[in-house]
């Protein structure tokens, strides 16, 4: 059933765009402050001009909102501060009126705390439910080993109730879930398929590959019995449906994402992996410590993707989501070029194979933020400033790496117009609002053919219009060259030729784009002197349509 087709003859998530929605962000529909399943209703044509096919929604299950809704408390009900079930039935029926499918993401590796199974097994180590966790006795009233939490301190926590420590990767409000006990794994499935029954499209599911963790041996991602799970959840679940799934999947490389979507469909749709997007950082360190990205590492990175995975799975194109920061602030230009770098970066990355992922406001080309340390919110950036202080690094570069890396630089109100708060509420926003919503914003930009709003669209339509975006072969051009990202889509109907303008100085076009080849898309509005300059961040798709005898 996962491989129902499009008018392309492919399964239809391989021509469909996604759209990435951070729930508490995007609009708010009654003031509090926070948004809401409601305000997502209220954009729903919004979304539906822009052409999008499906939303991934980030967490609006019932949460304590340690991790922003990545800390589940009851994976049946909606969180109230997003609404309730009906508000969320509502929701997928009325994108479905719209061509929106509606992706859940699903928080497999680890539950919140105050999950009613997390409640039952802190009891006793002989409750039921004790083993739904991963418990370990310590040694000599030490943790059982020095392993850490991805957002800070020890990654064990000890629970005296039952003399044992608590395994968890991410916060100690996110104690990891047993993935060695069936009973566990039969629990998620049969609330997978409570969902795929209220109408899910498909699911996004949270950090994958750290599922079948074995901490006495310190793994994390990867675990042996991984694919395992993965085929068993599938089988059980996934393939009884007509669905998108993908998997978020940091150690992902080709050879692994071959097994995640095997064509047979026996794991999932596709993978959602970071080799491209963690290049800007020093080697072997964590994001925090910034260093310049290394362009021709990037096109490494993206041609190694597009050439291993063609005919064998299936890759998400991103540039942005919640964790990261926004891209145009990041490798584009947000002053002088912001509209131009914007508009390359989508042209550069809608280009490739690939379903691609729109994070909300990416649309807009909205851009990071620098804040004072109170107004930030983020678990992640709260933990690490405290840690990186107390290591005795100054302020001043930590901050710096915050306004670079945040996470909150993805999570300010979505910039609808230009009146209070960006349109987003009425109220109070739980974060605050980027201060340059008056100029950058969606009022501005719908109606305007010239914005990067009307790029996105374009892209989405084009990909739509012609078949070689979904199925054809990559090249790279150029690759030693250091200002340019250039590369041809072939397959037998048309070849594209996507050729970008990496940085901010004109350069000369290093080949003739010849009389046959038809615009299909630029950022400029012109092409000058016959094509054979790049300006800066330029970026242009030709097409050459074949003759068909
Ligand atoms: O992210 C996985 C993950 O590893 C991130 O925490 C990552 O290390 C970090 O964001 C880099 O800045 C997923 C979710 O996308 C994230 O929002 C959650 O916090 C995390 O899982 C835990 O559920
Ligand atoms: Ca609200």
């Amino acid at each position: 059933m996962a491989g129902k087709e499009n008018a392309h003859g492919c399964e239809w998530w391989k021509s469909a765009v996604i759209y990435q929605i951070y729930p508490r962000s995007f609009f708010d529909s009654n003031g509090d402050g926070i948004g809401d399943l409601r305000g997502i209703i209220e954009k729903l044509s919004y979304l539906e001009n822009l052409g999008i096919d499906a939303i991934w929604l980030s967490p609006v299950l019932k949460s304590p909102q340690d991790d922003n809704g990545y800390d589940i408390s009851d994976y049946r009900d909606i969180d109230p501060m997003f609404g309730d079930g009906k508000d969320m039935e509502d929701l997928i029926a009325q994108a479905k009126k719209h061509k929106i499918r509606i992706i859940m993401d699903l928080v497999l590796n680890h539950s919140s705390d105050e999950h009613a199974w997390f409640q039952e097994a802190k009891k006793s180590r002989d409750n039921p439910y004790h083993d739904y966790y991963v418990w370990r006795d310590g040694k000599e009233g030490k943790a059982p080993n020095d392993m850490r939490a991805v957002f800070g301190g020890p990654a064990w926590e000890w629970v005296p109730e039952v003399g044992q420590y608590y395994f968890h990767q991410f916060s100690v409000k996110q104690p990891d879930l047993n993935w060695e006990n069936p009973k566990l794994r039969t629990e998620l499935y049969d609330m997978i398929n409570w969902w795929i029954q209220k109408g899910a499209g498909g699911f996004r599911l949270d950090v994958i590959d750290q599922i079948a963790k074995e901490p006495d041996r310190r793994i994390t991602g990867n675990g042996p019995k991984l694919h395992e799970y993965i085929r068993e959840m599938s089988r059980e679940t996934f393939q009884k449906a007509d669905l998108v799934t993908v998997g978020e999947a940091w150690s992902a490389t080709p050879e692994l994402a071959e097994r995640y979507s095997n064509p047979d469909h026996s794991e999932l749709s596709m993978v959602f992996q970071f080799e491209h997007i963690c290049l800007d950082q020093i080697e072997g360190k964590e994001k925090w410590d910034l260093a310049p990205l290394p362009f021709l590492r990037l096109k490494e990175v993206c041609e190694k993707w597009q050439t291993q995975l063609y005919q064998k799975g299936w890759n998400s194109l991103f540039w942005n989501n919640h964790d990261l920061p926004r891209i145009v602030s990041r490798w584009g230009n947000d002053r002088e070029y912001r509209t131009e770098s914007a508009k390359m970066l989508a042209i550069l990355l809608h280009g490739m194979q690939g379903t691609p992922y729109i994070y909300q406001g990416e649309e807009l080309g909205m851009t990071n933020v620098q804040y004072e340390i109170e107004e930030y919110r983020d678990i992640e950036t709260l933990g690490m400033y405290r840690e990186r202080l107390e290591q005795g690094l100054d302020k001043e570069s930590v901050m710096r790496s915050i306004h670079a890396k945040s996470r909150d630089n993805a999570r300010t109100p979505m910039q609808w117009d230009d009146s209070e708060n960006a349109g987003f509420t009425t109220g109070t926003p739980w974060i605050k609002v980027n201060p340059n919503y008056r100029q950058i914003h969606a009022a501005d930009q719908i109606g305007d053919t010239e914005s990067v709003f009307w790029c996105y669209k374009e892209l989405i339509r084009l990909r739509k219009e012609y078949p070689v975006f979904v199925d054809g072969k990559f090249q790279m051009l150029f690759k030693e060259h250091s200002a340019i990202f250039a590369y041809t889509r072939t397959d037998e109907t048309a070849e594209l030729l996507v050729l970008c303008n990496f940085f901010g100085d004109t350069v000369s076009c290093p080949m003739e784009t010849d009389a046959d080849r038809k615009l299909l898309i630029g950022n400029y509005r012109d092409v000058d002197s016959y094509g054979r300059t790049l300006r800066p961040y330029e970026a242009r798709i030709y097409l050459k349509e074949k003759q068909v005898n």
